[in-house]
């Protein structure tokens, strides 16, 4: 006895990549059902070796189907979620609209699994910002063990953080480079991207800092402990797929980096990949496709008594996006919904 689930966005970058993962790791599906806006509608879809036409998320009776994955932004989200919540099926939302809803459990299973148990409120449960997933699941076996005081994170995140847009401006625009009689002007984001790094996602806020790294400081607070003090630096890098970050953390006792990355190996999600010699390190390159949040460069920082760096590095459409979507759907169905 399955699931009947739904993908909610399934021809989008995170939606297609939903059904990717929900093959891939066989969760038990009974039926599956592909939904688009009326512009995608009839666009077939891959699911597993299957291939199914999309349907019309307007329209669409959610009556009957037990988990929804949504990935079609906040506006869809709001038009949408509620209706497929009160016929009684689970949303499981990518956008950031319930995110930090006190109602809305947000969850990274390696993280916070228990708060799935609050998903009843609203029959909604939140998945994290891409950057912020692959973050916490780095940071919590190193909280366990030393309590993090205070986080220092800047980010090199990937272009298809933007969207199937954001990976057309890149490709265009590094292209007309080397025919320079094509011009391809920023669309997507603010300045050129191809050959460049530009510190701006999302919108800038009054404080001075952009959403984008409001979002990593209120989401790691809310998944992994409030009295973490988070500073962010959220960066565009002109790279298809992967997003990276150097952290900087310190904690309340003494973590030496040795005993770090023995922790870091046998922790949950985590793939270490760590030594002092060229290419003894993971880069975005190598993590597209694969479920892990990789782990790299673990070293003292003795600029403090009880610092550390590290880099860490994951697919933002699979842990950042689908993948802990998959994951919660799998939490929902060994927790809650069991069936079978
Ligand atoms: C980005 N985290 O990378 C944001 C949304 N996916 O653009």
């Amino acid at each position: 006895m399955g699931y009947k689930v739904v993908v909610a966005g399934a021809t989008g970058n995170v939606g297609r990549e939903m059904l990717n993962i929900l093959a891939e790791r066989e969760f038990p599906v009974d039926e599956i059902a592909a939904l688009a806006s009326r512009k995608s509608l009839g666009t077939e879809v891959s699911f597993g070796d299957k291939t199914i036409k999309t349907r019309d998320l307007d329209t669409f009776d959610f009556t009957g189907w037990d988990i929804a994955l949504f990935a079609v932004g906040s506006e869809a989200t709001k038009a949408y979620a509620p209706k497929a919540a009160a016929a009684g099926c689970v949303v499981i939302d990518n956008s950031s609209l319930y995110r930090y809803d006190p109602e809305i459990p947000l969850i990274v299973p390696e993280v916070n699994a228990d708060a799935i148990h609050g998903y009843a409120k609203r029959n909604i449960i939140a998945n994290p910002n891409c950057s912020t997933a692959q973050m916490v699941v780095a940071l919590k076996p190193l909280h366990d063990r030393a309590r993090i005081k205070r986080v220092v994170v800047s980010t090199y995140q990937s272009v298809s953080g933007a969207g199937k847009e954001g990976m057309d401006e890149l490709w265009e625009q590094t292209k007309a480079v080397y025919n320079p009689v094509q011009e391809v002007p920023p669309k997507k984001f603010s300045k050129q991207i191809a050959f460049n790094v530009i510190p701006h996602i999302d919108v800038f806020l009054d404080s001075g800092e952009t959403k984008e790294e409001w979002k990593m400081v209120a989401e790691t607070k809310k998944i992994l402990d409030p009295s973490i003090k988070v500073t962010a630096t959220c960066v565009r890098v002109p790279v298809f797929v992967g997003h990276s970050e150097a952290i900087n953390i310190e904690t309340e006792e003494f973590l030496d980096w040795q005993e770090a990355q023995d922790i870091l190996r046998e922790a949950p999600g985590i793939m270490l990949v760590d030594k002092r010699e060229a290419g003894g390190y993971v880069t975005p390159i190598e993590c597209v496709g694969e479920f892990a949040t990789y782990v790299s460069r673990v070293r003292q920082d003795s600029t403090i008594e009880n610092g550390l760096n590290l880099w860490c590095v994951s697919d933002n459409l699979r842990k950042g996006a689908a993948l802990n979507a998959v994951q919660i759907a799998e939490l929902l169905g060994s927790r809650v919904l069991k069936k079978g």
